[in-house]
């Protein structure tokens, strides 16, 4: 049995690929800052597969290593790191922009994706396999309006990704990304610092994404032969044709 480390796996895109993971007999790993939703998931997935949590933030790499070094022996053979966790916080004009949501995008974003990448890599190079999926976005693809840093930092996600796969090759390492469009989790409810009601409008009048589609996808990539790496695959609802041109109707 394979055992997968996925972070962000208290809501939305982690959360639906922690459960699809546990239909398919996937052991699991499960990382946030929320102990309770992860302690919550853990009860609901043990009864398919073995899971533990990790409580800690990415932006901490000192959490992170000890995080990755406390994992029982059982845990310890990584073979799919889904680096999920991630938000948008703002979205202003440049000009406008708050500095402490700018620093949390790339910092958690971008510095915490390396953090928890640099301390689960030494495994997978040692056992010779492994496969990386980065959540990267459609927002690294293309800039729109008011998405500045955000933008950047999955523009950042998608030169780590191929830089990531240059440097593995090989290694005996899958690394690609998967990179969606709209898809209604919590993410316009952070993006929006809580305004759910701002939140909701995003998803109004159209039919997005549901993190059961990303979820769908990601087993999706990690359950090709081993001689099949999906790369890059970007993913958006029938709806949408870019950030900006959305058909609501
Ligand atoms: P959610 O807000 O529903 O989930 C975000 C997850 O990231 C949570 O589990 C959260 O856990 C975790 N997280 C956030 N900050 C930290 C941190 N500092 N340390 C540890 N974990 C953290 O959003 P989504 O599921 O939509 O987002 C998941 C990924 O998908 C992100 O990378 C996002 O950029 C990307 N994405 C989302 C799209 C969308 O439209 N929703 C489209 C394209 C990409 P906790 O708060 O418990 O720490
Ligand atoms: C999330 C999608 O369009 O809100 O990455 O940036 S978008």
């Amino acid at each position: 049995m394979k055992t997968a480390f996925i972070t962000g796996a208290t809501s939305g895109i982690g959360r639906a690929t922690a459960q699809l993971f546990a239909e398919n007999n996937i052991n699991l790993i499960i990382c946030g800052r929320r102990q309770e939703r992860l302690d919550k998931l853990q009860a609901e997935l043990s009864e398919k597969v073995k899971v533990h949590t990790l409580t800690f933030d990415v932006r901490d790499n000192d959490k992170v290593k000890t995080a990755v070094a406390s994992l029982p022996s059982s845990f310890q053979s990584i073979d799919i790191l889904i680096n999920n966790a991630g938000n948008a916080h703002g979205l202003d004009a440049f000009q406008d922009g708050n500095i402490e949501d700018w620093d949390a995008m790339l910092d958690i974003n971008v510095k915490g994706l390396l953090y928890v990448t640099k301390a689960i890599l030494p495994g997978m190079i040692a056992q010779k396999s492994g496969h990386i999926i980065n959540i990267g976005s459609t927002a690294g693809k293309e800039v729109y309006p008011n998405g500045n840093v955000y933008c950047a930092s999955k523009h950042a996600v998608d030169a780590v990704n191929q830089g990531m796969r240059l440097d593995l090759n090989g290694k005996g390492i899958k690394v690609g990304a998967i990179n969606p469009g709209l898809v209604e989790t919590e993410f316009s409810e952070v993006r929006f610092k809580g305004d759910t009601e701002r939140a909701e409008k995003v998803y109004q009048n159209f039919t997005p994404l549901r993190p059961e589609d990303i979820a769908d996808i990601i087993h999706f990539a990690v359950t090709r032969p081993p001689h099949v790496n999906i790369a890059d695959l970007t993913v958006m609802c029938l709806d949408q044709a870019s950030s900006t041109i959305v058909n609501k109707g």
